[in-house]
């Protein structure tokens, strides 16, 4: 694997779960690997469980590993071609790139979607400016429209959680007060649609996602109707992406919210989100803190997704 930064990059599904597998179960067999290989995590997001897992799934394989939150102490970075930099930013992308590749042999990014060009967002003019000029391998740790680490440790948690072959997995939209990315539903959409289960997205009118994204997905707008018989309720919030809302919060209706209630119309359904997570806008205290909440282990299996493709970059170094 050179790059990751979607489902299409991991190949085969059941054999990635394989290899997910086999690096959960014995994380330290591959340090030979990452000997002497510097892995660099540029931040220009916060984050809390993708930094920490990057991190340790790198020196698990026994990387040496260096992090930049480029707002936090690097220079204000200008991104346009062509600008005259007479204003507030000291450094194009243009040069840090390159520089930045020239001190590591892989590099993590995370660059949200930033709403103000939708088209900037959906052609992944950052990610992409990595992959062009910084000469290394580069994954995304969330880019403008894909989380696939997330959706990947999403993948690796239902397999370890399921009690049919086929469980019927829905995606829910739920309150919250901020403008979010559409780049974990996207993602998450992207890789359930990859698999044979049955995949249901439900949301209010107007929070409709990219089609290539919603695939063969079936849309509900009950919510209620969606949660019947669900094995798993995998909830997050995400801005309209439809024009000409792009980007912005068009309601935060409280009746979204997952309650109990809803979560009894399920077949005894598990709580995913890829957090963080606001209690009693997106979920109440009660589901969260209940015994069908899985969030942690979820969160815990992103040391998991990061390890099994940093293995896979690393090898075809
Ligand atoms: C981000 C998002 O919704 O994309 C990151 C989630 C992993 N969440 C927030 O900004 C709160
Ligand atoms: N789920 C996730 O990516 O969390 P962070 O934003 O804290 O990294």
């Amino acid at each position: 694997m050179k790059h990751f930064t979607s489902v299409h990059d991991i190949g085969d599904l059941k054999i990635a779960l394989e290899k997910a597998k086999q690096v959960k179960e014995n994380p330290f067999a591959d340090q030979h690997l990452g000997k002497n290989k510097t892995l660099m995590l540029i931040f220009f997001n916060s984050s809390l469980r993708t930094r920490l897992s990057t991190q340790k799934a790198g020196i698990n394989l026994g990387m040496n590993v260096i992090v930049l939150d480029i707002n936090q102490g690097a220079w204000k970075l200008e991104t346009e071609r062509g600008v005259i930099m007479d204003g507030d930013k000291p450094e194009h992308i243009l040069e840090a790139i390159p520089v930045m590749g020239a001190y590591c042999d892989i590099i993590g990014v995370r660059s949200f979607a930033q709403f103000q060009n939708k088209s900037d967002d959906y052609n992944e003019t950052i990610l992409n400016q990595f992959i062009q000029y910084s000469g290394k391998p580069v994954f995304s740790m969330e880019s403008a429209t894909r989380h696939p680490l997330q959706s990947f440790a999403d993948l690796i948690t239902i397999e370890e959680y399921k009690k049919t072959a086929r469980p019927k997995v829905v995606l829910t939209w739920a309150p919250h007060p901020k403008a979010l990315p559409q780049a974990v539903p996207n993602s998450f959409a992207e890789w359930m649609n990859a698999t044979d289960y049955e995949f249901v997205i439900t949301h209010p009118e107007g929070y409709e996602l990219e089609e290539e994204f919603v695939g063969n997905a079936r849309v509900e707008y009950n919510q209620d109707k969606a949660f019947a018989d669900a094995d798993f309720i995998y909830a997050k919030n995400w801005s309209a992406y439809q024009d000409p809302n792009y980007g912005k919060v068009i309601s935060m209706d409280k009746s979204w919210t997952v309650d109990t209630r809803k979560m009894a119309l399920t077949n005894n359904a598990y709580f995913m989100h890829c957090l963080p997570v606001r209690r009693n806008m997106i979920v109440t205290d009660d589901v969260i803190e209940s015994p069908q909440s899985i969030v942690i282990p979820e969160a815990a299996n992103r040391v998991v997704s990061a390890q099994t493709v940093l293995k896979e970059i690393l090898a075809s170094l």
